[in-house]
């Protein structure tokens, strides 16, 4: 068995939180975590075509990173498992559900499904199929920003990108000449690794000569921080760090956050190349419970609290189905729109 790599460790005295704030990352890791159940569900029913990538287990990487930015001002960029990235970012569940059951009234008005969630207003710039596809998409948006405000001389340009990819893509040529390039321009940009060990069948030792990907950041003369995936508060607190460097004008940071899917690859996926020791080892460490711990033991919240947190979401989940079970498939006459921009 491969020996599981040391997760750095987090000093969590340091951590400064609020209850509000605590609840806050508690209620959207839950969100992910039980649209993507419930999405598991409607795909075994026959609800939703193609491939469906789910993000169970990750959820502290999303919630941490996207958390820490500016909601609806700030850019996401993220893969074909993005609709959490797209719940963080904080397109409503609904839009996300009725945009996998292909509906007119999806985020992506029906026409991406899984693995295409886009929303302008929330600055969400899209899940790329493409492995690596986003990375130079992304620093086209943060490099807009730079250019708005440097160049053009707009003070209010001062978003920050964030762009998630897996390990398999920190092995692809986009990575490589992407990071030299937002490094060398000081790009208001941080690129989040999330190394879950496995690219489909491929784990990540067999394939990458030096497996641990933050120290790539150093070639490019840039920041390179690995984090615990696993615990939103140590994501957030490097999150923070990133993003402040970012707004600042201090240029990129490259966050690898160790992390693991507790699903397959896809819903396609029978996952039968994993260690039951691995998944195990994984396992112990799911983020929600560990938050849930950590805000119990410093009464930052009760049972009862959390507890109406998780039904609460469960009512949100309920009604995303219905919304996207009751919308109108997209309407053939428009099957033309929506391929390039248009005046609102
Ligand atoms: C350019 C390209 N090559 C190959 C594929 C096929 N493919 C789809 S997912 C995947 C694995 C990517 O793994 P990783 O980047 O670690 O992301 P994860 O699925 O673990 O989130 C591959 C090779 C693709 N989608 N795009
Ligand atoms: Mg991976």
């Amino acid at each position: 068995m491969v020996q599981e790599r040391t997760l750095p460790k987090f000093d969590i005295a340091s951590v400064q939180i609020t209850k509000a704030e605590g609840l806050m990352l508690y209620e959207d890791m839950v969100l992910g975590r039980s649209f993507e159940d419930k999405c598991a569900e409607m795909y075994y029913r026959g609800k939703m075509f193609g491939f469906v990538h789910l993000y169970n287990g990750q959820e502290a990487v999303s919630t941490g990173v996207i958390r820490a930015m500016r909601q609806g001002e700030d850019f996401v960029s993220s893969t074909y498992r993005d609709h959490v990235h797209a719940l963080s970012a904080g397109v409503p569940a609904r839009e996300v559900m009725a945009e996998l059951f292909g509906k007119a009234t999806g985020c992506s008005k029906g026409r991406g499904g899984s693995m295409h969630m886009f929303s302008a207003e929330h600055g969400l710039l899209g899940g790329y199929a493409f492995v690596a596809e986003g990375i130079p998409v992304a620093s086209g948006a943060a490099f807009q920003s730079k250019y708005r405000r440097e160049v053009l001389g707009d003070p209010n340009a001062d978003q920050v990108t964030a762009c998630f990819f897996g390990d398999g893509a920190a092995n692809n040529g986009q990575f490589f000449e992407t990071l030299n390039m937002a490094a060398l321009w000081k790009l208001p940009i941080i690129f989040v690794v999330e190394n879950n060990k496995w690219a489909i069948g491929m784990a990540h030792e067999r394939a990458t000569s030096q497996p641990e990907i933050y120290k790539k950041a150093s070639v490019f003369n840039m920041v390179g921080v690995e984090v615990d995936g696993m615990d939103v508060l140590a994501v957030r607190s490097v999150a923070q760090e990133a993003v402040a460097r970012a707004r600042a004008g201090e240029g990129p940071t490259l966050i690898e956050a160790l992390t693991y899917r507790f699903r397959g690859h896809s819903l396609a996926d029978p996952d039968e190349l994993r260690t039951k020791a691995e998944k195990e080892f994984w396992f112990a460490r799911d983020p929600i419970k560990n938050l849930a711990a950590y805000l119990l033991e410093q009464n930052l919240a009760s049972e009862a609290e959390l507890k109406a947190i998780d039904q609460k979401i469960q009512e949100v989940i309920e009604e995303a189905v219905k919304f996207a079970e009751s919308s109108p498939e997209p309407d053939p006459s428009e099957l033309y729109r929506f391929i390039f921009a248009e005046d609102e």
